[in-house]
C-alpha cells in the first residue's frame, strides 16, 4: 500500500501538533516545517507533549522564504499540504502589522505558488478564521456571511482566504479554506484568553498567584476543542471537490462565563480574583462570534464532540499537573 505524505506548516503550533498526531494515526508520513529558534528546547514542546516528536520529519524553513519552501515541497512530494503557519495572535497584529501581513497573508501565497509551480496535484488546506467576520453581519456566521475584519490579523487572513479561492479558480488546484472558529486545548499558547485563564486558575489554586487580569470579559466566542477541529481539516481534503467550510460548535459564551467554569472547577469564587485591566482592551474588538457548521455536517458529517465545560476543565487539570510537576 502506498503511504500518503503530508506537509504541515506551523507543525510546532497547537493545531500543527494535533494534526500531525491525527495524520500519523492514519498512517501518513508527516513532514513539518520549523522556523529556526535560538533555543532548540522551545520549538518542539507540543510534539513532545503528544509523544510524537520522533515520528515527524522536521525541516528547516520559514513562510517568508519562498526558495526554502520550494525546495521543501519538491523534496517532500506531499499528497496534502496544510498551511497552518501564521502570526496568529490578534493583539500582536496591531504591534506588528507588516509582519502579520507578510506571514499570515502573503505567506499563504508563497505556499500556493509552490503548489502551482511544483505540486499542482497536491491538495491544499488554508487555515482561515472566524476573525474575518469581525463586526458580524449576521447573527450566526456561515460560508455566505459577508466579511468585516477588525484587526490587521483578520485582514491578512482575508487576503489569504481569497487568494486560496482565486488559485483554486484560476489554476484548478484542490485548495480549500477551513473557516475555523476559536479552538483551544492544553496546548494552546498562554497569551490566548482560555489558556491565560486556566493557567492563572491553576496558579491561584496552588498558591502561586493571587489575581487574574483580563480585558473585555463581555466578548463572546464560539469555543471548541482543537483535537476535534483538526479532524475537520483532514476531512476537507478527502472530499472530491475543494470548497470552503465553517467549523464551529454553534454555541457562544462570554469570556466571563468561560472563566467562571474554570474557577468553579477548582472550588474558587471568580469575584475574589478577577481584575479588569483597561490596558488589555483592543483598539477594535470582535464582540461576538457564533458559527453555523451545517455545511460541514451535511458534506462530511463533522460535528464538535467536546463541550466548553469539558474543554476548560481538561485545560485546568493539565495546567495543575504541569505546574505541580515543575514545583
Ligand atoms: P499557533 O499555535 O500560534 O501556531 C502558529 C504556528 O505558525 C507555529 O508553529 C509557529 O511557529 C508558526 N509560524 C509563525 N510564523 C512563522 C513563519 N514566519 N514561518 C514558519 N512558521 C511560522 O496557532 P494555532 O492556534 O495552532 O492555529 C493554527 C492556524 O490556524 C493559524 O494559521 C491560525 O491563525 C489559524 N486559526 C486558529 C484558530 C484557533 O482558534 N486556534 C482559529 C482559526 C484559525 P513557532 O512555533 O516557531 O512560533
Ligand atoms: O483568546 P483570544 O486572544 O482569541 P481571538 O482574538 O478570538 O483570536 C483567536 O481566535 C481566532 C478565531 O476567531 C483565531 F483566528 C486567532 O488566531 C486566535 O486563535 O481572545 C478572545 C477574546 C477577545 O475578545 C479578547 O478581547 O477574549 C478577550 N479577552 C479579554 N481579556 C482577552 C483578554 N484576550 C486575551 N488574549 N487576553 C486577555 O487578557
Amino acid at each position: 500500500m502506498t503511504v500518503k505524505r503530508a506537509l504541515i506548516t506551523g507543525v510546532t503550533g497547537q493545531d500543527g501538533a494535533y494534526l500531525a498526531q491525527l495524520l500519523l494515526e492514519k498512517g501518513y508520513a508527516v513532514t513539518g516545517i520549523v522556523r529556526r529558534s535560538s533555543h532548540a528546547g522551545v520549538f518542539d514542546h507540543r510534539l513532545k507533549w503528544l509523544g510524537i516528536l520522533d515520528e515527524v520529519e522536521l525541516v528547516d524553513g520559514n513562510l517568508l522564504d519562498q526558495s526554502a519552501l520550494l525546495r521543501i515541497v519538491q523534496a517532500a512530494k506531499p499528497d496534502e499540504i496544510y498551511n497552518l503557519a501564521a502570526q496568529s495572535f490578534v493583539t500582536s497584529s496591531w504591534q506588528q502589522p507588516l509582519l502579520t501581513g507578510q506571514v499570515t497573508g502573503l505567506g499563504a501565497v508563497h505556499m500556493l505558488e509552490c503548489l502551482r509551480s511544483v505540486a499542482p496535484q497536491a491538495r491544499y488546506y488554508q487555515a482561515s478564521t472566524s476573525e474575518m467576520f469581525g463586526l458580524i453581519q449576521e447573527e450566526r456566521q456561515s460560508e455566505t456571511t459577508p466579511f468585516y475584519p477588525r484587526s490587521p490579523y483578520g485582514v491578512a487572513k482575508l487576503y489569504a482566504h481569497w487568494m486560496t479561492i482565486n488559485y483554486r479558480e484560476s489554476f484548478g488546484l484542490h485548495a480549500s479554506n477551513g473557516i475555523l472558529f476559536n479552538h483551544e486545548s492544553p496546548l494552546r499558547g498562554v497569551e490566548f484568553v482560555t489558556r491565560k485563564v486556566t493557567d492563572a486558575v491553576a496558579r491561584i489554586k496552588l498558591g502561586k498567584q493571587k489575581e487574574l487580569r483580563l480585558g473585555n470579559i463581555d466578548a463572546k466566542r464560539d469555543w471548541g476543542h482543537a483535537r476535534d477541529y483538526v479532524k475537520a481539516m483532514w476531512l476537507m481534503l478527502q472530499q472530491d471537490r475543494p470548497d470552503d467550510y465553517v467549523i464551529a460548535t454553534g454555541r457562544t459564551t462570554t469570556v466571563r462565563d468561560m472563566c467562571a467554569i474554570a474557577f468553579k472547577h477548582v472550588g474558587l469564587d471568580i469575584d475574589d480574583h478577577l481584575v479588569i485591566d483597561p490596558a488589555l482592551f483592543r483598539p477594535a474588538e470582535v464582540e461576538v462570534l457564533l458559527g453555523n457548521p451545517a455545511k460541514a455536517k451535511a458534506a462530511f458529517g463533522w460535528e464538535a464532540q467536546t463541550s466548553l465545560e469539558a474543554l476548560i476543565t481538561e485545560m485546568v487539570d493539565a495546567d495543575i499537573r504541569r505546574l505541580s510537576a515543575n514545583a
